[in-house]
């Protein structure tokens, strides 16, 4: 029955209209060799940026059985990076992807059988999910917020909808990729490329590797400190701020500058304590200090080391008599309510003497952008996480 559809799709003759026509697309660099080489460093590329970004959503929204560890303290910002730029990276393969492929839309009939149908259909949450993902996350990592939605959960959620468009693509796909990285189509192509004019495959490869090599490397030093000096096109400049590091929320945009600078400021500790502290700066000054050189790594890319110095959490609720497998909530002058003026500290994050309420940065006094008085800083804790102007500490 399907063959008899099928047959009788094929034997259907075109309507030669537009793109219809045959010979409209003429360039050499469409074959799908090309395109099957695209796929595979999209593939790569993907699969990197999905899993990174599911490491980032687990230590954001921790489900019960998961723990983000504190040591090796270098692995967030490693994972974000890889994360953000293996996503820049996948703009420029995605687009070539897409004019290489795009005359297929065009061929006749529409759908030659149901895997046809199936494979169709698997591209509409996998072409628009990514088109989604890397403009929504390009859009967030410059800060420009076009939407009224919440970027983290709508972000997460459509890049489950792509995978899934992913997972059915590469299983449709897989023996004409297959076929088309073999060596006698790579011969086929060469020598097509050498008859041919106008823009080779070869050619084309080797932009499209070129611009996306170029975009990496530009960028990169956002993250990557030695290379900071050519992160032209990055959005961040990690030597550029002020104590040496950006500010992504300055005191004014939070409205905690006059009560930050109060000398009526203190930092509470409560909840399951033995005793409940309020301290003001001085007292927070006359605890044990520790330094630490950590780095702020932002979910949005950037990150760039520090050096601080506070007291240890650990310190400050054996101070207050918390247990030894205490956990702890941190409540910034900030809204608390909102996502930024909250964050929780697990029982080895408090265990972690580098885990700390900082009251300094490189050799100075916080300043009011960087979340005087005191600010939480703790080793491989995405930035988002790192509260400023903590003015409550809840034990439990
Ligand atoms: N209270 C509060 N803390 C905050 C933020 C904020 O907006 N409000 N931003 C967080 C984010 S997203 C990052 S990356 C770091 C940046 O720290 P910095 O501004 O000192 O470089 O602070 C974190 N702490
Ligand atoms: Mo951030």
């Amino acid at each position: 029955m399907t063959s008899r559809v099928d047959r009788a799709l094929r034997a259907l003759e075109p309507p030669r209209v537009g793109p219809l026509r045959e010979g409209t697309f003429t360039s050499p660099a469409r074959s799908t060799r090309v395109a099957a080489i695209l796929g595979l460093a999209l593939g790569v590329c993907f699969t990197i940026c999905f899993a990174t970004g599911i490491v980032s959503h687990a230590i954001q929204h921790p489900p019960g059985w998961f723990a983000w560890p504190p040591r090796p303290a270098w692995v967030y910002r490693f994972s974000q990076g890889i994360h953000v730029a293996t996503g820049i990276a996948t703009i420029p393969l995605l687009l070539a992807k897409l004019w290489t492929v795009y005359p297929r839309l065009w061929t006749f009939p529409p759908l030659h059988s149901v895997a046809h149908l199936v494979e169709r259909v698997s591209l509409v949450p996998l072409v628009g999910g990514s088109l989604f993902l890397l403009f929504s996350g390009f859009a967030s990592i410059t800060r420009w917020q076009p939407w009224s939605f919440s970027f983290p959960p709508v972000h997460y959620a459509v890049a489950w909808i792509t995978i899934g468009g992913l997972v059915i693509h590469v299983g449709a796909k897989l023996a004409t990729t297959r076929t088309a990285l073999s060596r006698s189509a790579r011969g086929d192509d060469e020598r097509s490329d050498a008859v041919g004019d106008g823009l080779s495959r070869r050619g084309f490869l080797g932009a499209v590797a070129g611009v996306t090599a170029g975009l990496t490397i530009l960028t990169i030093g956002q993250t990557f400190r030695p290379l900071a000096w050519l992160g032209v096109l990055a959005p961040r400049d990690p030597r550029v701020g002020s104590q040496g590091l950006p500010v992504n929320t300055s005191a004014a945009t939070a409205n905690v500058e006059e009560r930050a600078a109060s000398p009526a400021f203190r930092l509470t500790v409560t909840g399951e304590v033995d005793e409940e502290l309020e301290l003001d700066l001085a007292s927070l000054r006359a605890l044990p200090q520790r330094e630490a050189v950590l780095p702020i790594a932002c979910v949005d890319g950037w990150s760039a080391t520090a050096h601080w110095r506070g007291v240890p959490f650990a310190e400050l609720l054996a101070f207050a008599g918390a247990g030894a497998d205490a956990t702890a909530r941190v409540e910034s002058l900030q809204d608390p309510q909102g996502a930024y003026g909250i964050s929780e500290l697990s029982a080895s994050q408090i265990t972690d003497l580098d885990t700390l309420l900082a009251l300094e940065v490189n050799g100075e006094a916080l300043n009011l952008d960087h979340g005087f008085p005191c600010r939480l800083i703790g080793p491989n804790r995405p930035g988002v996480q790192q509260t400023k102007w903590v003015t409550r500490v809840v034990v439990m």
